[in-house]
């Protein structure tokens, strides 16, 4: 199976995206040799920004939506065919600063759907400014003197939405990546993964990264609200990566 296109990658040298795009290729791979997908019932879909540039170097069938929209469009091409496996690559500018609402409602309808998070704490594409995941005191061209807000906590905000998979993981970990790619994918439900991107020309984090990510343990109780709320916002030197929580409720498109 052939899932490279023949676009040329113009990612800058180096991004984490493109270890994002390796391991989900690999996602796919091993998901159709395990007989649980079919290369012709999955679509790729991507908001604007960098994170979208994805759709062009995946053989699969794909959608670009408008900026912010990514999570909308997704829903509705589920909807029209509940065969399909949906896939939405978002930016954190593209559904946490222009799309918010979308995001939020789609995690509380329980829309079987997989959404996949490029945070790299910034707008990338249009040259790094602010978003509502930056960091207090982040410098660009929005914000010159330093942002005087403190981040939105993503997993926090989904759990608190009723989500029904909720995960991080590290870009540059393709492994690590993959499997979590591989069981939301698996997950009947919206699963939502905030993968860590480093954007390694406006927002280089990878020094911080290379050393703070850790995966949960094994017997981590992922079905435990509290728990999974009270760990996404804990405060230390480490980083959390791995499944926080996973239910099973009735999705949207079964519902209807
Ligand atoms: C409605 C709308 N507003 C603004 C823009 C301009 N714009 C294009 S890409 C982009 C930044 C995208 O940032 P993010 O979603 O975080 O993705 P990244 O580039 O970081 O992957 C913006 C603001 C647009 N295309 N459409």
């Amino acid at each position: 199976m052939e899932l490279a296109t023949k676009s040329k990658i113009s990612w800058c040298p180096g991004c984490p995206n493109a270890t994002i795009l390796v391991a989900y290729r690999k996602a796919i791979t091993e998901l159709c040799a395990e007989g649980k997908l079919k290369i012709e019932n999955l679509v790729s879909a991507a908001g604007i920004g960098c994170h979208g540039k994805i759709t062009d170097y995946l053989n699969t069938n794909t959608f670009e939506a408008l900026h912010g929209r990514v999570v909308s469009s997704a829903t509705g091409i589920k909807v029209g065919n509940r065969d399909l496996e949906v896939v939405a690559f978002t930016g954190d500018g593209d559904s946490f600063s222009e799309g918010f609402s979308h995001l939020l409602h789609a995690a509380e309808r329980n829309v079987g759907i997989s959404v996949f998070l490029h945070n790299n704490e910034t707008f990338a594409l249009t040259t790094g400014q602010a978003t509502f995941l930056s960091p207090k005191g982040f410098k660009g061209p929005s914000t010159p003197g330093g942002d005087t807000d403190e981040p939105m906590n993503p997993l926090l905000i989904l759990l608190a939405m009723g989500a029904t998979f909720v995960a991080r993981t590290y870009a540059l970990d393709i492994e690590g990546t993959k499997r979590i790619m591989k069981d939301a994918m698996n997950h009947k439900g919206f699963a939502f993964v905030e993968i860590i991107q480093p954007c390694i020309t406006f927002f280089d984090t990878r020094e911080h990264f290379k050393d703070s990510v850790e995966w949960l343990p094994v017997d981590f109780p992922r079905q435990d609200l509290t728990a999974a709320m009270n760990k996404v916002r804990e405060v230390s030197e480490k980083t959390p990566v791995g499944i926080f929580y996973q239910i099973q409720k009735p999705t949207f498109e079964e519902r209807m």
